[in-house]
């Protein structure tokens, strides 16, 4: 069926200026490259960048790169690459006509043009959210996984690359004269860091000279990214068609709330994010820390149980009063006192903020989206809260819930039988562990060596927790479970 609708061009835009903010547009060049154009980047560092240009100027338009899938390149280019942003609280939306997105390319089809673009000398900065398993990191080591298939095949390869660090190698080699900075927007600790090693590992399987220049030369800052962005629904575009009268075919919702706090490394320039509301510090890991404890360790603990229990959204399951209990219990007694902030940081509110973003009743992120990929979220969400609490002596049952709750999700069954979807690299690997009610397949998954460094694996305070926060879901269930952790 056709829609009777036009779709949102920038003819359109005149009659759209109650969704665009002042003041006038003035269109910029492309002065940023952006690796994974998901949801996520165009209703976080897309928004920051067009309000730093609207409050100081300067060409920092977008090109935005899809790195196998060509549905947002499809959606949009008949749009000009312009799109729409819900942004939804309890009682009000509001809708935002996004313009600094210029361009985009989808790289498995059009990799000589990913490769010009990352060359154009106006080009200064490449940001990236790839998700975790982009990086291609061996966990065990920290550096680049050699023997990632994606990687053996660039470095044999390495003039038409497909992975992320094969990627910027070769733009870098191209870029001696002038390189870029490249700022990782993904959720991992110590990102710029983390992304630093998996580049200078893979240039120096190529050319030990190329990977000493890329350390000394190439600024990698890291950052902390926060904004809660579902994934998008057909409700949700029907709901732009209503509100801006044209046809969005790939509207993004999210929340008000936004942060994005930024280590200012950037030597060839940078938007002025800043005026934008981005903080811009020294060291960002104190942020970082915070915010991938806190709030992605309990969304990911959260979201497995919700589904063992058959709540489907976020808002639902922080909305069952012990799932509630227990997170504010782990917060508080678990994963605030492993925080090192700033004074000006209050634990308490953070927590309280966090428990109502979750609770936002217009968002309906679904836990699903949030359970997807456990193998690459668990480590940096909740395995550092848990070495760090062993150190200190203290009991984890609450902390090794979670990590219970995810080991039963892998068995694709919620309590009552329905099926749960299994998204994550290692799938295969971890169901075939993950044998449905069995104990055994605590052992063996904690055995996975590439989630559970030896330490932690050999920790018996740790296996036991997990044992037992495992025993106790199998045998009570998810709610239940939940109430007398809230209550140890
Ligand atoms: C979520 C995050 O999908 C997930 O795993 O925990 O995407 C979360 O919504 C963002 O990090 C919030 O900033």
């Amino acid at each position: 069926m056709t829609s009777p609708l036009p779709r949102l061009t920038p003819d359109r835009l005149p009659g759209l200026g109650a969704y665009l903010p002042a003041p006038p547009w003035t269109e910029p060049r492309i002065g940023i490259v952006h690796l994974g154009l998901g949801n996520f980047h165009r209703a976080h560092q897309a928004m920051y960048t067009e309000d730093a240009m609207l409050a100081a100027g300067g060409d920092w338009g977008i090109c935005g790169v899809s790195l196998r899938r060509p549905d947002t390149r499809d959606a949009l280019a008949p749009q000009d690459c312009l799109y729409s942003v819900l942004v939804r609280d309890a009682r009000a939306e509001r809708v935002r006509v996004v313009r600094s997105l210029r361009r985009i390319l989808v790289a498995s089809e059009e990799p000589d043009a990913v490769l010009a673009a990352l060359g154009d000398p106006h080009v200064r900065i490449v940001t990236l959210t790839v998700t975790e398993k982009g990086y291609c990191l061996d966990p065990g080591t920290g550096g680049l996984d050699l023997r990632h298939p994606l990687i053996a095949r660039d470095l044999d390869d390495p003039a038409h690359p497909q992975s992320v660090p094969g990627y910027l190698v070769a733009a870098l080699r191209a870029r001696r004269a002038d390189p870029f900075t490249v700022l990782s927007c993904d959720n991992l600790a110590h990102n710029g860091a983390a992304l630093r090693r998996a580049v200078t590992d893979y240039a120096r399987a190529l050319d030990p000279e190329l990977a000493d220049w890329i350390a000394r030369t190439v600024a990698f800052p890291s950052t902390m990214v926060d904004r809660i962005v579902p994934a998008t629904t057909d409700a949700d575009r029907q709901d732009a068609a209503r509100v801006l009268g044209c046809v969005d075919a790939w509207p993004v919702p999210t929340e008000s709330f936004r942060t994005w706090v930024i280590e200012d490394r950037f030597p060839g320039g940078r938007p002025a994010w800043e005026r934008a509301g981005a903080i811009m510090v020294d060291d960002v890991t104190p942020y970082e820390t915070a915010k991938l404890r806190m709030l992605n360790g309990i969304h990911s603990t959260l979201a497995y149980l919700a589904l063992l229990a058959g709540l489907q959204t976020v808002d639902q399951a922080v909305g069952q009063p012990d799932l509630r209990a227990l997170l504010y219990r782990t917060m508080t007694d678990d994963i605030a006192p492993t925080l090192t902030v700033p004074a000006s940081f209050d634990r308490a509110r953070y927590r309280d903020e966090l428990l109502a973003r979750f609770a936002n009743p217009a968002l309906k992120h679904r836990c699903i989206q949030i359970a997807m990929d456990g193998s690459q979220k668990l480590p940096p969400r909740l395995l550092g809260t848990l070495s760090d609490r062993l150190r200190d002596g203290h009991a984890v049952d609450r902390l090794a819930l979670g990590i219970a709750a995810w080991m039963r999700f892998l068995s694709g069954q919620s309590e009552s039988g329905a099926p749960l979807e299994l998204n994550d690299p290692m799938a295969a690997r971890l169901r075939a562990l993950a044998m449905p009610g069995a104990s055994a397949s605590v052992d063996a998954l904690l055995g996975v060596r590439e989630i559970f460094p030896a330490p932690l694996a050999a920790d018996v305070r740790f296996t036991a927790a997990v044992r037992r926060a495992y025993e106790a879901l199998a045998s009570h269930g998810a709610l239940a479970t939940a109430r007398r952790y809230a209550a140890l």
